[in-house]
């Protein structure tokens, strides 16, 4: 089984048989959409694969078309300090990243410094966007190999980086749209980021208020997102954790599907959502226009003090989406008693939501960029696992007022 994402190449079809499923791979506009059929009886089991070794999210790469100014915006308003940086001073002649870290989240921000320079390529079709979604591994290279045997294509042949501070392995395999994975195994490495990054120590004025990477959210297109679902079961022994569809996470007006594929630790959760039809146009065919291809939506980050977080982050000026009027009015009914005070969660729009384990504190931002593609989630867990499924409503409602803002609804 070969998965395949968007590669420039001539519109083409692909049909192929392996493992008694047959695959078809189509070009469609700019998006490479591949679907499965299954051809064997509807009762065959789906083979359990055996996890590959990652362990938790080790960093997310964004391209963007100025990363000296992003690095400045993720310092600023998120409270990210600046720990190494790489670029002609350090002798890399075709680009520049500015590695960023705050509790254990990692972000790396990329630019090229040349106008045919792939990275350029990347900006420019996709605006700022996330290219690579890392995982820390005890064995990047065999998970590589595992991964590519099992069908993913590579992107990056296993190296091993080195400097003073050690050494690190890296792989890559290609994923949904433009977007990577990475293998990083960094456990003989004593260095702020990667070999070949200088050190920096460029201190936010306000961190250490977030905590770690919760979950990466995957928008992809219409009727893809069962297709994204086995790439995680086949590739990375992944199993589905949740599932979502039109009846959850609709609204009078748009609807997505979504399914959650997450590690055996649950460390790294991965949502995948894919549009529904609705009387308008579901938020995820909007991000995959603008986009110009599937690719990461929102990256959910932890904190253990989301009314603390949130306050910090609106006095830096991130932007949040906003609750509907009446959301409070009812919050109480919904989930119960929490430890928070309800109008310091209205006063910040901090929403709500339970489960049969715990409860969730959640808010999203604004899109980070230009375009209305990447955004962040902040995230407070106390028991619960889920996602916020009581929310959505809530979320699509002012996100459709944004979608109409733009005249895209
Ligand atoms: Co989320």
């Amino acid at each position: 089984m070969k998965y395949f994402s968007t590669d420039g190449s001539a519109p083409q079809v692909r049909l192929r048989s392996v493992n008694n499923r047959t695959t078809i791979q189509r070009e469609f506009g700019n998006l490479l959409l591949t679907g499965y059929h299954r051809m064997s009886a509807p009762q065959e089991a789906r083979q359990q694969r055996a996890p590959l070794a990652v362990v938790d999210f080790d960093h997310v790469e964004f391209y963007v078309g100025n990363a000296k100014q992003a690095a400045y915006f993720y310092r600023t308003a998120f409270g990210f300090n600046i720990v190494a940086y790489c670029g002609p001073e350090t002798g890399v002649r075709d680009r520049v990243s500015y590695a960023l870290q705050q509790g254990a989240i990692r972000l790396l921000i990329t630019g090229a410094l040349t106008a045919d320079h792939p990275i350029a390529e990347h900006v420019h079709r996709h605006g700022d966007g996330v290219y690579a979604v890392a995982f820390r591994t005890p064995d990047a290279t065999a998970d590589f190999q595992q991964a590519v045997a099992r069908g993913a294509k590579a992107w990056r042949e296993p190296v091993t980086l080195r400097d003073a501070h050690g050494t690190v392995q890296v792989a890559e395999i290609a994923a949904y749209g433009d977007t990577i994975h990475r293998f990083v195994t960094r456990d003989n490495y004593t260095g702020p980021f990667l070999p070949g990054f200088e050190p920096r120590s460029v201190r936010a004025a306000q961190t250490e208020f977030l905590q770690r990477i919760d979950h990466v959210v995957a928008n992809v297109g219409w009727n893809e997102m069962e297709t994204w679902v086995q790439f995680y079961e086949d590739i990375f022994g992944f199993f589905q954790f949740r599932h979502f569809d039109e009846t959850d996470i609709s609204t009078e007006y748009t609807a997505l599907r979504s399914k959650v594929m997450a590690s055996p630790s649950l460390a790294i959760k991965l949502p995948i959502n894919e549009p529904a039809k609705g009387k308008k146009r579901s938020q995820i065919e909007e991000y995959v226009d603008f986009y110009g291809s599937p690719g990461v939506q929102h990256i959910a980050i932890a904190t253990s003090d989301i009314l603390g977080a949130v306050a910090q982050l609106r006095a830096n000026g991130v932007e949040f989406q906003s609750v509907p009027p009446g959301y409070y009015d009812t919050v109480t009914g919904r989930v119960g008693d929490i430890a928070e005070d309800l109008s310091a969660l209205r006063d910040l729009n901090i929403l709500v939501d339970r489960d049969d384990q715990g409860y969730l504190l959640q808010i999203f931002t604004k899109p980070l960029q230009d375009r209305p593609t990447v955004f962040f989630e902040i995230i407070q867990r106390r028991g619960s696992e889920s996602f916020g499924k009581g929310n959505f409503k809530a979320l699509f409602e002012a996100i459709e007022q944004d979608q109409a803002a733009r005249g895209t609804l």
